[in-house]
């Protein structure tokens, strides 16, 4: 009994210098392990003389359960230290200022491009999107561009192979909606197209609306309208619209569609050079062969077509002079949309 008593001090003397975790664990192996000071007591129980045994087997069992309690006692105060401590060292200090993280911005050819594209849904177009590697079909054959037009030049144009390429606008689109689908149709397709060009007007890739309308009785007078009400929006309701004639392969008859110098107001200026307008769309009636290769008969319907180009509207819509300032992406330039 006294051995029990004087283990009982020991471990009460040992567990109080206990300054870790792993030291408490080894302090439990010592005592209540499997070769353990009090386990050995345990094991020993024959060694007893008889009528000692029931109470020498309760007084081990008891320090055995006194020490488990202590050692659960001791391990909750050590984590509580250890969090303490942690709390202490690991501290956010929320007062610090904070890291200051720049907020992107959408591109102003996107912004334009999102402009351009709303004020179409506005009046009931659709958008849709295609793929940018193309069918020399789609491209060129089913726009009647013929194969020996200089648009399918290889200065013009991107080969992957004879028949694939890099689409030169977004027009194929087109093509594949009105392949797909029945007329009514009013469809915008936006997107990125690309020519082997590059100066200060031109670059590799660049972007383009094009947009359709197909019935059974589209006139000039609306495209006139709808192309119209288009610039007033973009631009401004006063500024003045010109359709001049011009040639597409694909439109019959065909135009293209000045807007009055926004810069010198008509009278005549370095951008419009002294002419007093500015070009900013092609667009035509689809011309019947096109009809004709989608398999609508071009006795029962009619269209018209539009184009333009992204980065040449936005260059005028903010008098920017150099194409190539949208593709640096030098932040001094881009902030300022
Ligand atoms: C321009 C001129 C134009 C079209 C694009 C078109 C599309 C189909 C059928 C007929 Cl599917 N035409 N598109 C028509 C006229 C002009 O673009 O200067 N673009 C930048």
């Amino acid at each position: 009994m006294e051995v029990l008593l004087s283990l009982r001090d020991s471990f009460h003397k040992e567990s109080e210098s206990v300054t870790s975790l792993p030291e408490l664990q080894q302090l439990k192996v010592k005592y209540l392990g499997k070769k353990g000071l009090v386990t050995e007591k345990l094991k020993t129980l024959s060694a007893i003389a008889p009528e000692h045994r029931p109470a020498y087997g309760k007084t081990v069992n008891e320090l055995k359960q006194h020490i488990e309690q202590e050692i659960i006692r001791v391990e909750l105060l050590l984590k509580q230290e250890e969090y303490k401590k942690s709390i202490l060292t690991e501290a956010l200090d929320v007062t610090l200022p904070g890291k200051y993280t720049p907020f992107g911005r959408e591109h102003p050819i996107h912004k334009v491009l999102s402009e351009i594209t709303g004020i179409f849904s506005s009046m009931g177009f659709e958008v849709e999107e295609g793929p940018e590697v193309e069918l020399d079909y789609y491209n060129f054959e089913a726009l009647n561009i013929p194969k020996n037009h200089p648009a399918r030049d290889m200065q013009d144009t991107f080969y992957i192979s004879d028949e694939v390429v890099l689409r030169t606008h977004t027009s194929p689109v087109q093509i594949r909606v009105m392949e797909k689908r029945k007329p009514p149709l009013k469809i915008i397709a936006p997107g990125k197209v690309y020519r082997c060009d590059a100066d200060i007007s031109h670059t590799p890739m660049f972007h383009q609306v094009e947009g359709f309308m197909v019935d059974t009785d589209i006139a000039f007078s609306d495209l006139k309208g709808v192309l119209q009400l288009f610039i007033h929006s973009m631009f401004s309701a006063e500024t003045p619209v010109r359709f001049r004639p011009s040639y597409f392969p694909f439109t019959e008859p065909s135009a293209e569609v000045d807007i009055g110098c926004i810069f010198c107001s008509g009278k005549g200026c370095r951008v419009c050079k002294q002419t007093g307008w500015l070009e900013i769309l092609g667009a035509g009636m689809i011309h019947p062969r096109v009809f004709e290769y989608v398999g609508y008969n071009p006795e029962m319907y009619t269209g018209f077509a539009f184009g333009m180009g992204v980065e040449r509207i936005t260059m005028l819509k903010f008098g920017i002079d150099d194409i190539r300032l949208f593709f640096e992406n030098d932040l001094r330039f881009l902030r300022q949309f």
